[in-house]
């Protein structure tokens, strides 16, 4: 068995992992990053496309902003319809002038990976098996196999960054540990194509037949979605079905605009919300995907990410620059307070917006009550806004 040692072990080189290795390695503190794909598998999840501007600073930060700014698109406001009503939600105005950028995560994901190499991170990939070992001692340490060999890695932090299927949190005891769930009735079929988006901004559609949104990478790329239901298969789902169903969910001047095309990616996601908590035991950090989900309705899951990232990377630099731990005692409830509101607003919006099979005609009723509620007032459409910018770190 090999043994080698590092300040921070990182499990995951998804974005958490690598926004947190690059900010740590920024402040001359060392870490490793062990990812159980190939960077390849990595790279090919399509996933997130908007950013709060609290990601962005982030990033900025990072010095890896530089594509995201020549590239991601800034919206100022997006379209939400209801059946043949639809409101357009001015981002701008509701706050005081913030909006949203929109790149997508694989990019963002690369550009992190580029900036790791730049400076001679260590990322290890395809790390199998990965345990972690002695969390309640002052030398906890991470094992793994690669390339046919055991390894271990001492270190004095672990940040569990390894996503919802991760092996981190599991290592909270369960005498510790509370989960928090919801588990929708139906998952979104998401289509990516390479057709010129349908509009400028993004629209929320909800019909009697279920949810779709239409979104977008770039000018030639589309990010499109429809609500289906859970047991559905990608089989079910021919370009040309997808592509009529849509259609039939968005404003009519949507669908008369849409241009269609071969699918270049689909993929169906489970909806669900999710949180664990404490999110710290020990020496022991979750960041991201790993402590909590959240549906996709909101476009919270990256940015919830980040904001983490923002308050665990600011606790260890304080550990080990000033040496004290006030900041990683306090991370788990800062990052907390921040995610229920997330789960808060990202569980309402998939409320509003959904159809559930077990809804009776009240409930639809009440789901319409809202959206002329969110119509008529100005106060709950900054309240939209506001969620949907992303409230202060
Ligand atoms: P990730 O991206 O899942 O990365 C975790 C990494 O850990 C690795 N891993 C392991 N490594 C070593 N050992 C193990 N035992 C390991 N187990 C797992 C995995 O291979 C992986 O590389 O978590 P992270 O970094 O916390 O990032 C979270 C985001 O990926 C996620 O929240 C977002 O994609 C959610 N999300 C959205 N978020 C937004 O903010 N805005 C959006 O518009 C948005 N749209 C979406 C979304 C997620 C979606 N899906 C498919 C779930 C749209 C969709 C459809
Ligand atoms: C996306 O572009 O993939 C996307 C955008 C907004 C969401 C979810 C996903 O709410």
């Amino acid at each position: 068995m090999t043994i080698s040692e590092t300040q921070v072990a990182i499990i995951g080189g998804g974005p958490s992992g690598l926004l947190l290795s690059q900010l740590l390695h920024l402040n001359e503190i060392d870490n490793v990053v062990l990812e159980q794909r190939t960077r390849d598998y990595v790279l090919s999840r399509i996933r997130a496309g908007v950013l709060e501007q609290g990601l962005v600073d982030l990033l900025d930060e990072a010095n890896v902003s530089q594509r995201l700014h020549a590239e991601g698109e800034v919206h100022s406001g997006c379209e939400i319809a209801f059946n043949d009503d639809a409101l357009r939600i001015d981002f701008a105005e509701l706050t005081g002038g913030k909006g949203v950028t929109v790149y997508g995560q694989t990019e963002l994901t690369r550009d992190l990976y580029e900036a790791r190499d730049e400076m001679g991170g260590t990322i290890v990939h395809e790390a199998n098996n990965v345990q972690l070992q002695d969390l309640d001692s002052d030398q906890p340490s991470v094992t793994y196999e690669h390339s046919g060999a055991t390894h271990q890695l001492k270190c004095q932090f672990v940040a569990g960054c390894d996503g919802f299927h991760g092996v981190s949190r599991s290592c909270i005891p369960n005498s510790v540990r509370r989960e928090y769930s919801r588990v929708y009735p139906f998952g979104w079929l998401g289509v990516l194509s390479q057709t010129p988006p349908v509009a400028e901004e993004l629209i929320y559609a909800a019909t009697s037949s279920g949810f779709a949104l239409c979104s977008l990478r770039s000018r030639t790329l589309s990010r499109y979605y429809v609500q289906c239901p859970l047991d559905d298969d990608i089989s079910d789902w021919p370009d040309d079905r997808f592509w009529e169903e849509l259609k039939s969910r968005i404003p009519a001047a949507a669908a008369r605009a849409l241009v269609t095309g071969a699918s270049i990616e689909k993929s169906i996601a489970p909806l669900r919300s999710f949180v664990c908590e404490p999110m710290s035991w020990k020496r022991l950090f979750l960041a991201g995907d790993a402590a909590h989900i959240v549906p996709p309705t909101g476009a919270k899951g990256l940015n919830l990410a980040a904001s983490d990232i923002y308050y665990l990377s600011r606790a260890l630099i304080d550990y080990f620059n000033n040496g004290t731990e006030t900041g990683l005692g306090a991370y788990s409830d800062k990052a907390l307070d921040r995610v229920w509101m997330a789960e808060r607003f990202s569980w309402w919006m998939t409320n509003l917006l959904h159809r559930f099979p077990e809804h009776s005609g009240f409930d639809e009723k009440m789901q319409r009550g809202e959206f002329t509620y969110l119509k008529s007032s100005q106060t709950a459409q900054a309240a939209l806004a506001e969620n949907y910018v992303g409230l202060p770190y």
